[in-house]
């Protein structure tokens, strides 16, 4: 007996199985995934221009050449799920249009800015080390495009998070002052880090749904946690202090304890007030607008060759 679309996705969900494009799929299925990985897209988009900034400065040839080739694979994540988020019905120009007029989200992460050569190291081991930790999950996400395009990303990722690890730890073995300037990169960085996971459970609107469809595999709350149990043994090897001071291993619980998450600042660069938002955006559309010629030259001289092979 032949199943109705809604029965077979049903079933398709029940199993762990995984959505193609052209199932049938619930509209608020569809919209969940477009929203989640545009900002997903958006956040690799805009999350060029922290690193970027340093790419002219960089300490030597070969750090240079590194963090070019991470700035570089991070267009090329932004590309990836642009395409994965095309499946689902949406234009790639309507999405960039979100992001240019500012009504779309991206990482409240990428607000925050880059004034030393240490940021580039505390970018990669914890921003690219908490987006490894929500990332390697939404591979088995299940709707197909997005896992498949998060395998590679995911590979990528920990190349980024390993060069992250080893700038902090060539600094830490450096002079008092690269000791001083990496420990004060992880300062800024580790509690923005951890507001990269979303809001606490009980506050997680999305969350609830997006884990009935297979979408989200675990929650907020218990990503974060893992991403920490990560840190305190690889800061220990680094010899950096996580900036918590409440901070302990709680035998009855196997987990870690943590201080508060300051949420009100998370709302605030939520809602376009963090340190660097409008300057993020303002780049983001400064470079829109330099690159109309590209898009209208590309556009023309596909449709001269589309008009060529039907002559
Ligand atoms: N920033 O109900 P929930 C990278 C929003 S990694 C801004 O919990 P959900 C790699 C959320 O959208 C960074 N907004 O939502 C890289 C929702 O708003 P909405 C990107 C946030 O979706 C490294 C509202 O709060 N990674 O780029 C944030 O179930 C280095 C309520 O939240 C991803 O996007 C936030 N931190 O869970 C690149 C991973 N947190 O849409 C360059 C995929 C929450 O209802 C350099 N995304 N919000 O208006 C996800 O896993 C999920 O979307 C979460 C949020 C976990 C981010």
């Amino acid at each position: 007996e032949a199943l109705d679309g809604e029965a077979m996705f049903d079933a398709l969900i029940e199993a762990d199985g995984r959505i193609e494009p052209r199932d049938w799929m619930p509209d608020g299925y569809r919209r969940t995934l477009i929203r989640q990985i545009s900002q997903h897209a958006h956040s690799e988009i805009i999350g060029m221009q922290p690193e970027g900034a340093w790419i002219t400065r960089a300490p030597s040839l070969k750090r240079k050449s590194i963090l070019l080739a991470k700035v570089q694979d991070e267009a090329g994540h932004g590309l990836y799920l642009y395409s994965a988020a095309q499946t689902l019905g949406i234009t790639r120009d309507e999405m960039t249009q979100q992001l240019v007029d500012g009504t779309a989200r991206y990482s409240s992460i990428f607000n925050y800015p880059t004034p030393t050569w240490a940021d580039m190291g505390a970018i990669g081991w914890l921003v690219d080390g908490a987006a490894i930790c929500n990332q390697v999950p939404l591979c088995r996400a299940s709707y197909g495009p997005y896992g498949r395009a998060m395998v590679r990303i995911c590979k990528e990722e920990s190349f980024h998070q390993r060069q992250g690890f080893e700038i902090l730890l060539t600094l830490m073995q450096g002079t008092d002052e690269q000791r001083k300037m990496a420990q004060d990169a992880v300062d800024r960085w580790y509690w923005p880090s951890l507001m990269m996971f979303g809001p606490p459970d009980d506050d997680s609107p999305n969350s609830a749904q997006s884990m009935a469809w297979n979408i989200k595999r675990f929650s907020n709350d218990d990503l974060r946690q893992r991403f920490v149990s990560m840190l305190v043994p690889q800061a220990a090897v680094l010899g950096v202090t996580l900036p918590d001071p409440e901070l302990r291993f709680n035998d009855e619980t196997g987990q870690y304890d943590m201080g508060e998450i300051d949420w009100t600042e998370f709302q605030e660069v939520l809602a376009g007030r963090g340190p660097l938002n409008r300057q993020r955006l303002q780049n983001r559309r400064a470079a829109h607008e330099e690159g109309a010629w590209v898009r209208e030259a590309a556009a023309a001289y596909a449709a001269k060759k589309s008009a060529a092979r039907t002559e």
